[in-house]
This record gives structure tokens, sequence and C-alpha cells, in this order.
């Protein structure tokens, strides 16, 4: 899944892509690259109370769909490849809907119950993402009992939202919401044992892409910190998780390194003969 993000203050590419048809030509880049689908954002959802101070901006529904719709309606007609809007309000997600999105992301969970009632209505899959408290203070006093246990069962939680909006469970694709409300360990251990949400019984998708988690592991090497246009390897190394723990999507901004990585990651792993001194 390619990221085209349409906003000014997108953590690591507000700002570039904010020209219409600069933005259809991104878009259309990432396709050609090898990107199966794109997702679309017209709202930085960058949380605060972390690296982001006070985090993103809440943008109005109308501005959000302004930026979005051009793009958007371009785009369809340009392309059969599926296209997903990022968006965390039901007004932008029925516009979208309207102008020929094929699935929507919420990073919310259904939040905006009311995105819930547009998507089962339109028929279409619904990505749920897992985060708890509100985006503006959500990475101050994280806490978790039991992480992988506490993002299960907040994840099944939404999955019966969804349910109860009428959108059949299994159009539904789980996410777990890498750095929303997590410490960097914390979002180590949720690509490390990915694997344990796999009893939710629903596809992965995995966000990992440039994230401050990156950044924070190789400072805590004793390297300085990079930029998230500089994260590019630790991003890959990532991917290289989220695939051996059988992420059915990955959300990435770079997206021809990533085809390039997993194909020869999927090439090795389809020749490798287990190890001989294995247990
Ligand atoms: N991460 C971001 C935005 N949307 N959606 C899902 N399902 N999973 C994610 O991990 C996820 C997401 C943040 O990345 P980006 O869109 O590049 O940044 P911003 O929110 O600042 O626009």
């Amino acid at each position: 899944m390619g990221v085209l993000n349409l906003t000014p203050d997108s953590f690591s590419d507000g700002g570039r892509w904010t020209d219409p048809a600069a933005a259809v030509d991104h878009g259309l880049r990432l396709l050609a690259e090898g990107a199966d689908l794109l997702d679309l954002g017209a709202e930085s959802t960058r949380p605060g109370g972390g690296v982001y101070g006070g985090g993103a901006a809440t943008v109005p529904a109308d501005e959000e769909a302004a930026r979005l719709l051009p793009v958007l309606t371009a785009l369809r007609r340009a392309t059969g490849a599926p296209l997903s809007v990022d968006t965390r309000k039901g007004e932008v997600a029925r516009r979208a809907l309207d102008a020929g999105a094929d699935l929507l992301n919420d990073v919310s969970a259904l939040g905006d119950p009311d995105l819930g009632r547009a998507v089962a209505a339109a028929g279409c899959p619904l990505v749920l993402m897992h985060s708890r408290g509100e985006l503006a203070t959500m990475q101050r006093g994280i806490r978790f009992d039991d992480l992988l246990a506490d993002v299960r069962c907040d994840l099944a939680a939404a999955v019966e939202r969804a349910v109860a909006c009428g959108i059949p469970a299994d159009q539904v694709v789980l996410d777990p919401g890498i750095g929303f409300g997590k410490t960097a360990e914390q979002n180590l251990a949720l690509l490390g044992r990915l694997h344990e949400l796999a009893v939710l019984g629903r596809p992965l998708l995995v966000g990992a892409s440039r994230k401050s988690f990156i950044g924070r592991a190789v400072e805590a090497s004793g390297r300085p910190l990079p930029p998230p246009e500089d994260r590019l390897p630790g991003s890959l190394a990532a991917v290289a998780w989220a695939a051996a723990r059988s992420a059915a999507l990955v959300r990435v901004h770079d997206v021809a390194a990533t085809v390039q990585f997993l194909t020869v990651w999927r090439a090795i792993a389809a020749e490798a003969a287990p190890r001989e001194d294995a247990g």
C-alpha cells in the first residue's frame, strides 16, 4: 500500500503533494513502482504528547474533502488500481466513496459511527487501526496491562463495532497501530509478536514506514537520530518482520525500495531449507 499524503503537515512528507497534479503524478508513480493499492490521506494523524509536540491540527471535513476529492477523482479516471482513503470522518468517507474510493482506512477504528454506516452502505472493505485515547495526547501516560492481549482485545471490540454498523466481519482488515499511543519498545514488540494477532482471523496491515520508533532504535544504539527521510533502511527491517509474521499489507512511503526488498525476501524464502543445526 503506497502512501499518498495530500497534507501540508504529515510527519515525513507534509507539503510535498499538496498540488493536485503533482499528487496524481506521484500516485501513478507509486503504482508504476509496484504498489498494489494507494492510501490517500488529507488529514495528518501524527499523535501529540510525544515527539510531535501537540500533534497534528484537526482539519474540518470540508477542507479535508477539498484536498482529497480532486486527486481521488483524477486517479479514479486514470487507474483501475484499488484506492483507499485514510479518514476518520463519516462525511469525508461518504464523499470519497461517491468519488470512487474502493476501501476506507480509519485510524480511529470507528470513532465516528457514521463512517461505519457509510462503509456498510457501500459494501466495501474497512481498515480498523488500534489506538487508545485522543490523537492530541495519546503519547502521554501510555499504559497497557499486557500489550499484545490488550491490543488483541481492543481490535476484537473494533470488529464488533463494525459488525454493529452492518459491516460483515470478513470485510475488515486490522492494524496494530504502530506509533499510535505506544512507546518505542512497544512498537518493536508489536512487530516482533505480530503473529499473536492472527487469532483475530482477519488480514493484518502494518504501517511502520519512517516512524519515530525507528529513529529511537537507532539512537539507542548510540548512532545519531535519523530524520524521517533517512529511515528507509529501518523501515525495510520493519517490513521484513511484518512479512515474516504474515502481514497481508504493508503501508509504505518508499514503494520501489519496498517492492524490491519484498521480491528478494520472498525469492529467498521460497528456496530456504530448514537449517541443519535448527533444534
Ligand atoms: N499511519 C499513519 C497514517 N495512517 N493508517 C493505518 N492503517 N496504519 C498506520 O500505521 C497509519 C495510518 C501515519 O503515517 P503518515 O500518513 O505518513 O503520516 P501523517 O499521519 O502525519 O499524515
